[in-house]
């Protein structure tokens, strides 16, 4: 039984969380009517489907599934053609030094994203191998604040979720960790991710140091 940690993508190794808002909100926009960065914070860690919902119910607005799927193929399409752009360069800062740090001390480490797109992403950002396993919205069933995106990492990882320690930039995420009985770190607004056992505001802010401790934990 040893420790391991686990990475959510958007939000917290890239910033794809801006990519998500801009083409989200241009479907919005499309459809007569727009919502807020607040209101966004809700959308973050949530699926596509999930996410969809919520906009549609945010501008009173009922589509047919038909029109309901079209959408969403035309955000993803819209969302894809950022994520094209993409590279090595979109790592958050300090976040590969903590990578390195694991890498160099053999402690395994996974992704936990609802996103289909992760393994794309990685690709993009040349990450992909660099992940002793990696489960994605394809992998689940449940949504986050449902841990099993969690748990089917530390299953892969071959640890107990007691052992994980999971970093996350939405309320949603957090809560999954929390719920997985797993540590969360938050990733970003203090008072947006209270909930968290630890927050910091980026990667800059954590240190080597914090790691190991959280290692001997
Ligand atoms: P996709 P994460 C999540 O990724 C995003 O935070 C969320 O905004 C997005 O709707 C969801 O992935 C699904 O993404 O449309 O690419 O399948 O934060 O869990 O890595
Ligand atoms: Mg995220």
């Amino acid at each position: 039984n040893h420790k391991a940690f686990i990475f959510d993508l958007d939000g917290v190794i890239v910033d794809t969380a801006k990519f998500h808002f801009l083409a989200w909100r241009k479907l919005a926009n499309d459809l007569g009517f727009d919502f807020t960065e607040e209101q966004n914070e809700q959308l973050k860690g949530v699926s596509r489907v999930e996410s969809l919902k919520k906009i549609l119910k945010w501008g009173d607005r009922q589509l047919s599934e038909e029109e309901f799927n079209r959408q969403m193929a035309l955000k993803n399409e819209n969302y894809l053609s950022y994520v094209e752009e993409m590279d090595q360069k979109e790592i958050l800062p300090g976040v590969e030094k903590v990578l390195n740090y694991l890498i160099e001390h053999n402690i395994p480490f996974a992704l936990g994203s609802a996103s289909k797109n992760a393994r794309t992403i990685l690709k993009k950002i040349d990450l992909y191998d660099k992940f002793d396993a990696i489960v994605d919205g394809t992998d689940v069933s449940k949504a986050k604040p449902d841990p099993e995106v969690f748990l089917i990492a530390a299953e892969k990882l071959n640890t107990e979720p007691q052992n994980c320690v999971v970093f996350e930039d939405s309320v949603a995420g957090v809560q999954a960790a929390n719920n997985g009985e797993m540590t969360s770190i938050g990733i970003g607004n203090k008072k947006v991710l209270d909930e968290a056992d630890y927050i910091f505001a980026d990667f800059r802010e954590i240190e080597i140091e914090f790691i190991e401790k959280l290692l001997r934990n």
